[in-house]
């Protein structure tokens, strides 16, 4: 999955592609590239991120959504709004990411139940304004898996059939470096959350966040530049592979999808 951030401040590529003219012809490069979704936002989530309007988010997605739909690209519209997600659907996406999984919008169930797509469940446990501040887990894997089958049990009781449903644990989301490591090197458990439906298909967020930029930098107050991140998202994207991840997202697509196929074809020579 290739990301179009149509923000001026995202964490590592906002105001790059904030034209939609830009956008599209980012969108339609990643496909190029290998990406077999493109993921398209209009709010940034960083850490301390204010929201910004409804109805700027929909000027803000919606060209984007129409015209990579319209030139034969598989769109995930990246949102917490019911409205949104709606309008980004009508124009031809073909599958919802929602970072707060259903918390921020309470109409958001009901149209994933009706349109039958499927919905990426982020673990979440508020809006990036204060979001760091409930980084707090005794055990980060136990507390993620527990608060994901909350998740999933509400939106299978409001009719979204389990089939629908990718998880995602939701890196740097309320979590400390130390939790999204923890998170990352334990994948499979999280897939095999408590419920009949598991083990679920997981998305994995790693490209280019915080916890990668703060190890690699040269000390703990410098963390290394975003896009100098893109060979270390490559290494996770393949170690999420191995632990039989279903999709990453990422910024820069070319390595990754390298990895990922690589992995595909040494796990051909492991069947019996
Ligand atoms: N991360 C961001 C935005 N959307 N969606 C999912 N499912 N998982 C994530 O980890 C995720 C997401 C924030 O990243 P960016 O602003 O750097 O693109």
């Amino acid at each position: 999955m290739g990301v179009v951030n149509v923000t001026p401040d995202s964490f590592s590529d906002g105001g790059k592609w904030f034209g939609p003219d830009d956008a599209i012809a980012h969108g339609l490069e990643l496909a190029a590239a290998g990406a077999d979704i493109v993921d398209v936002g209009g709010e940034s989530t960083r850490p301390g991120a204010l929201r910004i309007t409804e109805d700027e988010e929909l000027r803000r997605v919606g060209p984007v959504v129409a015209a990579l739909a319209r030139a034969g690209v598989v769109v995930s519209i990246d949102t917490m709004r019911v409205r949104v997600a709606e309008q980004a659907l009508s124009v031809g996406a073909r599958l919802v990411n929602d970072v707060s999984g259903g918390l921020a919008d309470p109409g958001m169930a009901g149209l994933i139940a009706e349109s039958r797509v499927p919905y990426v469940v982020m673990h979440w446990r508020g809006h990036s304004i204060d979001m760091q501040d409930r980084a707090i887990y005794t055990d980060v894997v136990k507390e993620v898996t527990a608060e994901l089958t909350e998740r999933v049990t509400a939106l299978t009781a409001a009719g979204i059939d389990p089939a629908q449903l990718i998880i995602d644990p939701g890196l740097g989301f309320a979590k400390l470096p130390a939790h999204s490591w923890t998170l990352m090197s334990r994948l499979p458990e999280i897939a095999s959350l408590e419920h009949p439906a598991a083990p679920f298909p997981v998305l994995v967020g790693a490209s280019r966040k915080g916890f990668i930029a703060r190890l690699l930098g040269t000390d703990p107050a410098t963390p290394r530049p975003f896009p100098e991140c893109d060979d270390a998202t490559v290494a996770l994207t393949t170690y999420a592979a191995l632990a039989g991840a279903w999709c990453v997202r990422v910024h820069s697509v070319p390595g990754n999808a390298d990895a990922v196929r690589i992995v595909a074809r040494l796990g051909e020579e492991r069947q019996p």
